[in-house]
Protein backbone atom coordinates (compact mmCIF):
# COMPACT_ATOMS: atom_id res chain seq x y z
CA UNK A 1 0.00 0.00 0.00
CA UNK A 2 1.36 3.54 -0.94
CA UNK A 3 2.03 6.04 1.31
CA UNK A 4 2.89 9.57 0.51
CA UNK A 5 5.31 11.54 2.65
CA UNK A 6 4.31 14.06 4.73
CA UNK A 7 4.58 17.48 3.53
CA UNK A 8 4.94 20.22 6.00
CA UNK A 9 5.67 23.70 5.74
CA UNK A 10 9.44 23.07 7.21
CA UNK A 11 10.09 21.08 4.49
CA UNK A 12 9.26 24.27 1.90
CA UNK A 13 10.94 26.33 4.20
CA UNK A 14 13.69 24.57 3.89
CA UNK A 15 13.47 23.86 -0.05
CA UNK A 16 12.72 27.57 -0.28
CA UNK A 17 15.96 28.85 1.07
CA UNK A 18 17.77 27.48 -1.97
CA UNK A 19 16.09 30.18 -4.08
CA UNK A 20 17.91 33.07 -6.00
CA UNK A 21 19.26 36.44 -4.30
CA UNK A 22 17.24 39.03 -3.21
CA UNK A 23 16.44 42.27 -5.24
CA UNK A 24 15.50 44.29 -2.37
CA UNK A 25 17.56 47.49 -1.77
CA UNK A 26 20.92 46.64 0.11
CA UNK A 27 20.34 50.05 2.22
CA UNK A 28 16.40 50.32 2.05
CA UNK A 29 15.14 46.64 3.11
CA UNK A 30 13.51 46.89 6.71
CA UNK A 31 9.97 47.47 7.52
CA UNK A 32 8.69 47.15 10.80
CA UNK A 33 5.71 45.50 12.73
CA UNK A 34 4.03 46.56 16.07
CA UNK A 35 4.46 43.21 17.68
CA UNK A 36 7.33 41.70 15.66
CA UNK A 37 10.23 44.51 15.36
CA UNK A 38 12.03 45.49 12.71
CA UNK A 39 12.32 42.55 9.59
CA UNK A 40 14.77 42.33 6.98
CA UNK A 41 13.72 41.54 3.61
CA UNK A 42 17.06 40.84 2.02
CA UNK A 43 20.07 39.59 3.74
CA UNK A 44 19.55 38.25 7.04
CA UNK A 45 20.85 35.00 7.70
CA UNK A 46 24.06 32.77 6.43
CA UNK A 47 25.45 33.00 4.20
CA UNK A 48 24.31 36.57 3.77
CA UNK A 49 22.33 37.24 0.64
CA UNK A 50 21.17 34.33 0.20
CA UNK A 51 18.13 34.72 2.51
CA UNK A 52 16.32 37.46 1.21
CA UNK A 53 12.96 38.28 -0.66
CA UNK A 54 12.78 38.90 -4.74
CA UNK A 55 9.92 40.93 -6.07
CA UNK A 56 9.33 38.94 -9.27
CA UNK A 57 7.07 40.40 -11.73
CA UNK A 58 3.72 39.45 -10.31
CA UNK A 59 4.85 37.68 -7.47
CA UNK A 60 7.46 37.73 -4.31
CA UNK A 61 9.45 34.99 -3.17
CA UNK A 62 12.03 34.27 -0.23
CA UNK A 63 12.31 35.40 2.80
CA UNK A 64 11.88 38.00 5.53
CA UNK A 65 13.26 38.15 8.44
CA UNK A 66 11.64 39.26 11.43
CA UNK A 67 13.61 40.18 14.74
CA UNK A 68 11.08 38.92 17.05
CA UNK A 69 9.11 36.07 15.45
CA UNK A 70 12.08 34.70 12.64
CA UNK A 71 11.44 34.05 9.12
CA UNK A 72 8.30 34.97 7.50
CA UNK A 73 8.19 33.19 4.03
CA UNK A 74 6.62 35.06 1.18
CA UNK A 75 5.93 32.38 -1.46
CA UNK A 76 7.91 29.81 -3.00
CA UNK A 77 8.37 31.06 -6.58
CA UNK A 78 5.76 29.54 -8.21
CA UNK A 79 3.97 32.21 -8.08
CA UNK A 80 1.47 34.01 -8.89
CA UNK A 81 -0.22 31.92 -6.04
CA UNK A 82 -3.66 30.89 -5.77
CA UNK A 83 -4.11 31.19 -2.07
CA UNK A 84 -6.66 28.11 -1.66
CA UNK A 85 -4.89 25.83 0.17
CA UNK A 86 -2.42 25.91 3.22
CA UNK A 87 0.20 24.74 0.88
CA UNK A 88 0.13 26.77 -2.01
CA UNK A 89 0.23 30.48 -0.65
CA UNK A 90 2.12 33.64 -1.28
CA UNK A 91 2.06 37.39 -2.11
CA UNK A 92 1.18 38.30 -5.23
CA UNK A 93 1.42 41.87 -7.14
CA UNK A 94 -1.38 42.68 -8.92
CA UNK A 95 -1.68 44.87 -12.30
CA UNK A 96 -2.08 48.25 -10.90
CA UNK A 97 0.87 47.17 -8.29
CA UNK A 98 -0.98 46.26 -5.24
CA UNK A 99 0.42 43.25 -2.95
CA UNK A 100 -2.43 40.66 -2.47
CA UNK A 101 -2.39 37.16 -0.78
CA UNK A 102 -0.42 35.93 2.07
CA UNK A 103 3.12 35.09 3.93
CA UNK A 104 3.64 32.68 6.48
CA UNK A 105 4.93 33.90 9.49
CA UNK A 106 6.85 30.34 11.38
CA UNK A 107 5.76 31.20 14.83
CA UNK A 108 2.59 33.63 14.05
CA UNK A 109 0.97 31.95 11.22
CA UNK A 110 -0.60 33.98 8.25
CA UNK A 111 -0.05 37.18 7.75
CA UNK A 112 -2.29 38.68 5.14
CA UNK A 113 -1.37 41.28 2.70
CA UNK A 114 -4.43 42.42 1.37
CA UNK A 115 -5.09 43.39 4.92
CA UNK A 116 -4.34 47.17 4.28
CA UNK A 117 -7.60 47.56 2.94
CA UNK A 118 -9.36 47.44 6.27
CA UNK A 119 -7.79 50.15 7.53
CA UNK A 120 -9.66 53.47 7.69
CA UNK A 121 -9.01 55.86 4.95
CA UNK A 122 -7.48 52.50 3.33
CA UNK A 123 -3.98 52.19 2.40
CA UNK A 124 -3.37 48.86 0.82
CA UNK A 125 0.21 47.34 0.59
CA UNK A 126 1.69 48.26 -2.79
CA UNK A 127 4.56 48.97 -4.58
CA UNK A 128 4.87 52.60 -5.23
CA UNK A 129 7.98 54.09 -6.80
CA UNK A 130 10.24 51.88 -6.56
CA UNK A 131 9.29 50.82 -2.62
CA UNK A 132 6.69 49.72 -0.08
CA UNK A 133 3.87 51.41 0.70
CA UNK A 134 0.99 50.60 3.14
CA UNK A 135 -0.24 47.95 5.64
CA UNK A 136 -0.93 44.73 5.84
CA UNK A 137 -1.91 42.69 8.28
CA UNK A 138 -1.52 39.49 10.83
CA UNK A 139 -4.23 38.24 12.92
CA UNK A 140 -1.43 37.21 16.02
CA UNK A 141 1.19 40.33 14.86
CA UNK A 142 -1.39 43.45 14.24
CA UNK A 143 -0.36 45.84 11.31
CA UNK A 144 3.15 45.57 9.24
CA UNK A 145 3.68 49.05 8.64
CA UNK A 146 5.78 49.14 4.76
CA UNK A 147 4.83 52.86 4.73
CA UNK A 148 7.07 54.94 6.64
CA UNK A 149 9.05 57.82 5.64
CA UNK A 150 12.35 56.86 6.47
CA UNK A 151 12.48 53.10 7.53
CA UNK A 152 11.13 51.12 4.21
CA UNK A 153 11.47 48.45 1.68
CA UNK A 154 12.93 49.57 -1.98
CA UNK A 155 13.47 47.08 -4.99
CA UNK A 156 16.53 47.96 -6.59
CA UNK A 157 16.83 47.79 -10.15
CA UNK A 158 20.71 48.36 -10.10
CA UNK A 159 21.26 46.91 -14.15
CA UNK A 160 18.49 48.33 -15.95
CA UNK A 161 21.22 49.82 -18.40
CA UNK A 162 18.81 50.96 -20.99
CA UNK A 163 16.16 52.04 -18.25
CA UNK A 164 12.97 49.92 -19.89
CA UNK A 165 12.25 48.58 -16.79
CA UNK A 166 13.55 45.56 -17.01
CA UNK A 167 16.76 43.74 -16.91
CA UNK A 168 17.88 41.26 -19.83
CA UNK A 169 19.39 40.52 -23.01
CA UNK A 170 19.27 44.34 -24.16
CA UNK A 171 20.92 45.67 -21.55
CA UNK A 172 23.47 42.91 -21.41
CA UNK A 173 24.59 43.47 -25.19
CA UNK A 174 24.59 47.18 -24.39
CA UNK A 175 27.04 46.30 -21.69
CA UNK A 176 29.22 44.11 -23.59
CA UNK A 177 29.12 46.85 -26.57
CA UNK A 178 30.82 49.41 -23.73
CA UNK A 179 32.51 46.93 -22.47
CA UNK A 180 36.26 48.66 -21.38
CA UNK A 181 34.80 52.15 -21.69
CA UNK A 182 36.15 54.63 -18.91
CA UNK A 183 36.78 57.05 -17.69
CA UNK A 184 33.90 58.76 -17.95
CA UNK A 185 31.33 56.16 -19.24
CA UNK A 186 27.58 56.33 -18.89
CA UNK A 187 24.60 54.25 -17.58
CA UNK A 188 24.05 53.61 -21.38
CA UNK A 189 27.34 51.99 -21.77
CA UNK A 190 26.65 49.90 -19.25
CA UNK A 191 28.36 51.17 -16.15
CA UNK A 192 25.62 50.43 -14.17
CA UNK A 193 27.62 51.00 -10.79
CA UNK A 194 28.37 54.58 -11.47
CA UNK A 195 32.02 54.61 -11.14
CA UNK A 196 33.03 55.62 -14.76
CA UNK A 197 34.49 52.19 -15.80
CA UNK A 198 32.04 49.64 -17.58
CA UNK A 199 34.25 46.42 -16.12
CA UNK A 200 33.41 43.15 -14.36
CA UNK A 201 32.05 44.56 -11.64
CA UNK A 202 29.31 45.69 -13.54
CA UNK A 203 28.95 42.65 -15.56
CA UNK A 204 28.71 40.81 -12.07
CA UNK A 205 26.21 43.52 -11.21
CA UNK A 206 23.73 42.39 -14.22
CA UNK A 207 24.21 38.77 -13.97
CA UNK A 208 23.09 38.90 -10.15
CA UNK A 209 19.85 40.78 -11.64
CA UNK A 210 19.42 39.43 -14.25
CA UNK A 211 15.65 38.38 -15.41
CA UNK A 212 14.17 40.70 -12.55
CA UNK A 213 11.32 43.33 -13.05
CA UNK A 214 11.85 46.79 -12.55
CA UNK A 215 9.09 48.85 -10.43
CA1 LIG B 1 16.56 47.06 -19.56
CA1 LIG C 1 31.25 50.50 -13.45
Amino acid sequence: MNRKAPITIGVLIASGLALGMSNVSTTDKWSWGENIGFMNWRDAGTPIGNQGASFDGDHLSGFVWCENLGWMNVGNGSGPYPNDTGLRFGVNIEPDDRLSGFAWLENAGWVNFDGGTMAGPPNPARIENGRLKGFAWGENIGWVNLDNASVFVGIACAADVNSDGAVNLDDLQLMLFGFGSGPGAQLLDGDVNGDGFTNLDDLQLLLFNFGFVCY
